[in-house]
């Protein structure tokens, strides 16, 4: 699915680099997009989000059927791409998954030993997983906005999270 979206905005500024963010709200699943009409889901334990401190944020996405997506692909190099905005614009963060996307789902042929050739090869087949986790803390508490990018099939996907941090 596409979405044009058209913006006109005045602003009264001073010189300089601004940063204009947009909110489109959009129900959660769209009929045909993503490819199969899934959706991505937050794993987060009842555990409150407590600030200053480092934890980890796993997202999973699911097709239609409420099962883990085996189209998705890496996306500029990576499993996923994370945007941690406070409610302030105070805080941005992007973040990537810790560790890296296996090689062979990058397309990356031609290792350089042999152990790595022969593991490259078993994971030719393999998915990418359908679960990417982001490593992050917040740096105070508030409101914050998430946003996680995936790209499955072509398409680039964006789930949206809100987050309350003590
Ligand atoms: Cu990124």
């Amino acid at each position: 699915m596409k979405l044009d979206v058209k913006l006109d905005v005045k602003l009264d500024v001073k010189q300089g680099p601004y940063r204009l963010f947009v909110t489109v709200r959009m129900p959660q699943v769209i009929p045909g997009w993503p490819p199969d009409g899934g959706r991505m889901v937050w794993l987060r334990t009842k555990e409150p989000l407590i600030a200053s401190r480092p934890m980890s944020f796993t997202f999973s996405v699911e097709n239609k059927d409420g099962e883990p997506a085996i189209d998705l692909q890496p996306y500029l190099g990576m499993a996923g791409h994370a945007e941690f905005v406070s409610k302030d614009l105070s805080v941005f963060a992007h973040v990537h998954p810790a560790g890296s996307v296996p090689m062979a789902a990058l397309g990356q042929a031609g290792a350089s030993n042999e152990s790595h050739a022969g593991m490259s090869m078993a994971l030719a087949s393999a998915a990418m997983p359908a679960k990417v986790s982001f490593p992050y803390g917040f740096p105070r508490p508030g409101e914050y906005r998430i946003f996680v990018q995936i790209k499955r099939a072509g398409e680039i996907e964006t789930g949206v999270f809100d987050a309350r941090v003590q």
